[in-house]
């Protein structure tokens, strides 16, 4: 990560490690995996959620601040220097609908608010010869091997697998059990759902869909929904 970002130093048995404050946007559903990644990988403490839906269960669940909607967060870190601001993630999940997710993350770019934060559950694998964008979230049982890239606020789902020199892009969502096989795309935006499978080196658009179970062995058009096995067209997003 290029700047600092605000520590804390937690103490473990027998030794003391460096933590940095985490902020989550979204305290919703998807929020609480992002959270119990962060707090297991021991890189993170999470300092709290943003959320303007004051009836959200993620509070109640994980024992979680809530440091308030976007407006009153963005006002409060204002005045704070850069380097004493916690990285950002994404809470947000938005079930393969990245509308929310971007405008999200745009309005915090936008402020200056922070930096986004890369978030990997200890369980997962992540090759040394892959490349993670900020704000990208690979969760438990993931594997995302050599080569492949994730892009900037990208969800590598429980157990989903990112086979050698695949590209997932910014804003996709490779759902829970999802395989995207080698030199495979999932474009920015698209959304691999559950356990489907995305055939080597076929191409998947910008902001299209590929269902729950799907075998996708030819390229998919951008913003297409495809379904079944193997994958056909059945509508648009
Ligand atoms: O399928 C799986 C494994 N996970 C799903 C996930 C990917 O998508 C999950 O089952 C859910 O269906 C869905 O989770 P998500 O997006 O967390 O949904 P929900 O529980 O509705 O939480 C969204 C939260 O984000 C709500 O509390 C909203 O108030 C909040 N939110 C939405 N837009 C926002 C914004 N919060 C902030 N701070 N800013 C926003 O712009």
């Amino acid at each position: 990560m290029a700047a600092a970002l605000a520590t804390t130093q937690a103490a473990v048995p027998g030794v003391r490690v460096t933590r940095c404050w985490l902020v989550v946007i979204g305290g919703g559903e998807h929020a609480r995996v992002v959270i119990d990644a962060a707090r297991a990988s021991d890189a993170w403490d999470v300092l709290g959620i943003v959320d303007g839906d004051p009836s959200d269960r993620t509070r109640m669940l994980l024992g979680v601040d809530l440091l308030g909607d976007d407006v009153a967060y963005l006002a409060s870190v204002a005045g704070i220097p850069p380097d004493r601001r916690a990285g950002l993630v994404l809470g947000i999940g938005g079930i393969g609908v990245p509308v929310a997710r971007r405008s999200a993350a745009a309005r915090y770019d936008a402020a200056g608010a922070g930096q986004w934060a890369t978030i990997v559950h200890p369980a997962a694998w992540v090759s040394p010869a892959a490349v993670l964008g900020p704000g990208a979230v690979v969760l438990a049982g993931a594997v995302v091997n050599a080569g492949a890239e994730v892009g900037a606020h990208a969800i590598v789902n429980t157990n989903a697998v990112v086979e050698h020199d695949a590209v997932v892009g910014a804003f996709a969502h490779v759902g829970p059990g999802a395989v995207l096989g080698g030199g495979a795309t999932l474009g920015d935006g698209a959304f691999a759902g559950m356990g489907c499978l995305i055939r080597d080196h076929v191409t998947v658009g910008p902001d299209a869909v590929v269902g729950m179970g799907a075998a996708a062995t030819a390229d998919v058009p951008s913003g297409a929904t495809v379904a079944g096995v193997p994958a056909r067209r059945i509508g648009a997003r």
